[in-house]
This record gives C-alpha cells, structure tokens and sequence, in this order.
C-alpha cells in the first residue's frame, strides 16, 4: 500500500494531563489491578501496532514474554514519531509516552480508525510499569528511550541507522500496581488469535520464553473472519459449508460479517466494534438481528416455505446453529452499559441494517440449496418451540391452579431486594435438608435439585424445557430465557452453586455451567454465579468426646502443610467429607454459607471463542474432540472446568 509517509507530524497531538492520575488511580484507565489489568497492558501496545496495520502500514507484530519478567512487543509499523514536538520542545516520542492521552488517535489525521483498548494510550502502560524501553527506527535512524514509572529516564538518542521502520516496546508491568505480574500464556493467546482473525492481513508472532522449553504460536489468517466463524464451527455438523461473508462501509464507518449454520441448537453471534469485543451486544448487533430476520422471512415467504397465513419465523428460530461474527470500525465509539462492552452509536444499526440486508437476500438468491436448507432448520426451531410453549403454557396454568409462581422445591428468602439475595443450587435432596437448617432465612434461599440434571449442550430447546429441573432453575432466578431474557427481573445477585467436592459433584457443577452458559450467559457476565468450596476435610483431636472440628482443610495441599506442621502427628484424626450430607447444619453453615468465612469463587467468561469450544467439546456429541481436549489438559483439567 502506498501513502503519503509525510503526512503526520507533532502538531497533530493534543497535550491534555500527566501520567501521575495513572498510577493513582490505575483502575479508572485499566479496569482493574488484577489479572485482567495486568493483560490490558500487553493489548494496549499491541493494539498500538493493529492500528498500524488497519492503516495500511503494518504487517508483523512479535510480541515475547521474556524470562525477567518483561513482554517485548515488535512491530514493522511507521514508528512512532521522534521529531521535536512544536508546542512541547521535547521530542514528539517523549511527549507519546509521558504524557496521557498523547496520540495521533485524537484529532489530527494520523490515524483513519483506531483501536486500542478503549484507547487509553501507551503512556498508560509507561505509567504502570516499573521500567520501560522504547526503540524506534524511523526517518533512517534507530532511537532509544528509557522510563521507570512514567519518568524518563534517559533521553531519546540516536543508537544507529536504519531503513526498514518499526516499533519496539519492552516493559516491565509494576509488581508496586499489579496483584500479580504474571502474564498467562493462554489468555494473551487467545487474544492474539482474536485480533489475527479480525485483521487479515496482520501476521502476529507469539513467544514464551520463560519456561525450560520456549512456547511459541502465530497467527495469521488469510480469509479474516470467515476463517473465524470456521474455527467456532470446526465440531459441528454444517449447513452451509462456505461460510457467507460480506462487507460494506458509509461514511457511519466499515461492516464485515460472516456467518455460517450448523446443525446444533445453539447460537453464537459474536460482535466486534475496533476489534474490541462487545461482551453486552449494542447497535451493530441490533442492527443484525434486524436484518437477519426479516430477510429470511421475505426470503421464505417468496420461496412459499413459510405459507401466508403461517406466522413469522422469529429471531431465535433464524439464529438457531447460527455461528456469526459481526465486526464493525468506525471513528468515535461510544462505549455504554455495565462493564462498557454495548456499542451505543446509533448511525452504526442502518449501516448495518441495510449492509446484512443485502448482502444476505443476495446470498439466498444466488445460492438456493444452501438457502432452503437454512430456511427449512428456522422452520423445524419454529416447530420446536410452539410446541414447548404449549408445554410451558400447560405448566404455568397449573402453576397457577396451584397458587404459586415459584417452584415447590424452592426454599426462599424473606427479603426482597435481589442485591441483597443469595440463592444455593443445591444437589440432592439430603444436603438440601442441611442447608434448609443451616441458612439464614432473611437473605439466604436453598432451591435442592433432585436427580440429573439435563445437558442443554445435547438437547434442542423443547426438550429442555419439559424437564422439571431446568424449569425449577428458570422461575427461581426469575430472569426468563431467550428474548424474553432480562436480567433486571433476576431475583437473586448471587447465584451459588454448592455440590459435592466429589466427581459427581464436580460433574452437576459443569452441567449447571453449561446451563448458565448458553440460557443466561449474562448473569455470569454480570458476576452473578458463584461455586461454592465446601471443605474436603476436618482435622479433630481424638478421644475427645465433643469430637470438635479444629481445622477445616479445602484441599489436598493444605491437609499436607498441616500434617506437616502438627507436633505430633498421631493424636489427631482427619475426617474427609465425601458429601454435603456428612457435615451437619452448623457445620455447613460455618464452612460454606457465612458470608465471613465461607469461599466462594466467581465464574468469570474471559473468552467466549475458548469457553465456547471447551463446552461444545466436553458436552457435545462428537467424542474425538471430547477425548481430544481432556487428553491436552489431563493434568489441570479440574482448574479447567472450574474456570468456565
Ligand atoms: C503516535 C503517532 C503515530 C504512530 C504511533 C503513535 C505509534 C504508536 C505505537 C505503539 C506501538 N507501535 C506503534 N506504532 C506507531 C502516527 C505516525 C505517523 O503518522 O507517521
């Protein structure tokens, strides 16, 4: 691609605050000081370089966790500027990394779209690293600075020529800021994956160099998002086996979509807006649906698969198996909703709107097998879920009849504001009895549940919803499923799971995961489900005739450390609770219900495309992938589950 390299300099960046706010208060710029805020870091300057790349003017990105602890990222990009910056005096480099908010992506014309993770800048990264180094090779020279905590350490000068230009990054992240400087490989993986999906032309290297043996990954895919949909699609049975793909762009900014049905019940429609995923949905997305579905009726209607006095397809029907993803750029994204992931821009849902409009009714008519078969899935969903509405009709009136909106089974708390409420999904009914006793009524509810609980993953919609289980589950939380999900209605903030800390234990919790996961997955994005850690054992002096637990140990490491550090060994015995049903009420109380001294462990969605995968494969029908995936990950496989 040829452009003007000329076309930028100093002048174009706005000066507007010092870096101090930053360290001060590192949560307002990164989100969180934890794991999360520590990753941010590596995408921040990574983004630096995509920009580079959606420019036109980037084509590499290298990026190593190195041994000492620091993360080099690489890329072959314009460089930053290092000319004086005119209203500063200082080179523009300097300005670029000390000062916030300084960047060709406000104002200025360096920049045709930009992404960046919210667009905090590399300053913020400076701010919150312990040191850093900054090479650029630009204008035919390679220059060299260095920072520590945002300060300039040694000033920018020339170390050599070069032709070739690029940007070069070391950090160390602020073990003073961060909770943990420790940088995973999986998560910065998977997002690596992510960016190359959405950047064709984007090749990004990825290293491991802290380990005995180096890791390293690249990614690079030719065909962009469609390459994507293929990969969340690779266990599943298709229906259109060419993923369809189209593009658009106005001057509201760029559309590209690419989508694919498969014969599984599920949906997943994935939306980008500057390649930041948009977790709580917004104006693209809505624009999507708008169009999907109202082109698939026309489109059935005119083909007479849908006869006229036969009702509309609904949206749920068409998205049934569907596999999307929905990327839009544009320049000033307006970020909304709780965890700042909805699109909020308005002119973005026409463009969309009208892009998927014609870009799918062009598709149907040029392509009538796979059209009709399409259409003819949308019609069995449409079946599928009259008939489970009459079901569910059926119970609601008797539910009715009996008086009661909520399930019989279901134990619940006297107050009323959902903030202040916990609800235990408890296995079995024996447990349930313990934790009947053992509960604090005002704010505590206890809903047991009885047998197996249904494999959503497995079953298409009807079917999950003439068990009585699932039932129990969806008017206990309140929030219903599908379009008529809100998550305003939910009836209770904390939604706790407490199993066995058994295999079967362990088993109800992934089956009630993979229920949240695809019929509510906004609770979990909201932080709403919990898996309660009953304790394995209980340490007791022996021959005393109270028989009082001393110690309550989690798991097998701690039971060890405590044998290790006992005096004398023999006077104690070890109890290990196979079940709930073992400890009596007080006990539960005090080890997995009070709130002082009980552990609970939030579920948290870090990556759609990887949970997604890992619950297909474990709770689908296609056995390789499921042999496959517990193969790879024989060794941590409990962590795994857990952290779905
Ligand atoms: C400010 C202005 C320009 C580029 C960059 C910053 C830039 C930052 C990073 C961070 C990592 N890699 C980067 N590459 C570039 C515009 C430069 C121009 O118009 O020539």
């Amino acid at each position: 691609m040829t452009k003007d390299k000329s076309s930028y300099s100093g002048k174009d960046i706005k000066v507007l605050k010092g870096l101090d706010a930053v360290r001060k208060r590192p949560g307002m710029y990164i989100g969180t000081t934890g794991p999360r805020g520590l990753h941010h870091l590596v995408y921040e300057i990574v983004d630096n370089s995509v920009d580079e790349a959606l420019a036109g003017y980037c084509t590499r990105i290298d990026v190593c966790l190195n041994k000492d602890g620091s993360c080099t990222v690489i890329d072959n990009g314009r460089g930053i500027p290092v000319d004086k910056h005119p209203e500063m005096h200082i080179p523009t480099l300097e300005v670029v990394l000390t000062v916030l908010h300084a960047g060709g992506k406000f104002g200025g014309d360096g920049y045709p779209i930009s992404g960046g993770l919210h667009g905090v800048g590399v300053s913020v990264v400076n701010a919150l690293s312990s040191r850093m180094i900054v090479r650029v090779k630009r204008d035919g020279g390679i220059y060299e600075m260095e920072f520590a905590r945002g300060k300039t350490t040694e000033k920018m000068k020339k170390i050599g020529t070069s032709k070739p230009t690029g940007t070069e990054v070391i950090f160390w992240p602020d073990e003073e800021i961060f909770e943990t400087v420790n940088f995973d490989f999986d998560t910065l993986s998977a997002h690596f994956r992510e960016t190359a999906f959405l950047t064709k032309t984007i090749k990004i290297r990825f290293r491991d160099e802290r380990g005995e043996e180096p890791k390293e990954i690249e990614y690079h895919f030719d065909h962009g998002i469609v390459d994507y949909v293929k990969f969340l699609n690779q266990n599943k049975e298709t229906i259109n086996k060419k993923p369809i793909y189209f593009e658009a762009s106005t001057d509201a900014g760029q559309v590209e979509v690419a989508m694919q049905w498969s014969t599984s019940y599920n949906e997943m429609v994935i939306g980008f807006a500057n390649n930041i995923h948009t977790e709580e949905g917004g104006t693209h997305l809505e624009g999507f649906r708008n169009a999907l579905t109202r082109t698939i009726n026309d489109y059935a209607r005119k083909q007479k698969l849908l006869k006229d006095k036969e009702e509309n397809l609904s949206g749920e029907d068409v998205r049934s198996g569907l596999a999307a993803i929905v990327s839009v750029r544009l320049h000033e994204p307006q970020f909304e909703g709780q965890t700042k992931t909805k699109l909020g821009n308005t002119e973005i849902r026409g463009l969309v709107l009208t892009a998927v409009g014609n870009g799918l009714s062009e598709y149907l008519e040029e392509n009538p097998t796979p059209a009709k078969a399409i259409v003819r899935k949308a019609l069995q969903e449409s079946k599928a879920r009259a008939a489970a509405r009459k079901a569910r009709d059926l119970t609601r009136r008797k539910n009715v009849l009996e008086g009661a909106g909520l399930p019989g089974k279901l134990a619940d708390c006297s107050v009323k504001d959902p903030a202040l409420t916990e609800l235990y999904i408890v296995e079995g009914d024996s447990a349930g009895g313990s934790a009947k006793q053992a509960r604090e009524r005002s704010y505590q509810a206890i809903l047991p549940l009885r047998g197996k609980i249904l494999n959503v993953e497995r079953a298409p919609l009807h079917r999950a919803l003439s068990s009585d289980t699932i039932n129990a589950l969806i008017t206990a939380i309140g929030t219903g499923i599908g379009e008529e999900f809100d998550a305003s209605k939910a009836r209770y903030h904390r939604i706790i799971i407490m199993t066995d800390a058994d295999v079967d234990g362990a088993h109800i919790a992934i089956l009630l995961l993979t229920f949240f996961f695809r019929y509510m997955p906004e609770l979990i994005s909201l932080g709403y489900i919990y898996i309660a850690c009953p304790p394995l054992y209980g340490l007791k002096k022996k021959n005393t005739r109270t028989g009082k637990i001393l110690r309550y140990l989690y798991n097998d490491e701690a039971l060890r450390e405590c044998m290790e550090n006992l005096d004398d060994p023999d006077k104690y015995d070890v109890q290990r609770y196979k079940g709930l049903g073992e400890m009596d009420p007080e006990q539960l109380w005090e080890t997995t219900m009070q709130p002082e001294t009980r552990t609970l462990r939030q579920v948290t969605i870090d990556d759609m495309t990887d949970v997604n995968r890992v619950v297909e494969a474990l709770m689908g029908t296609n056995v390789d992938s499921r042999r496959e995936l517990l193969q790879e990950h024989a060794k941590d496989i409990d962590e795994r589950f857990l952290d779905i």
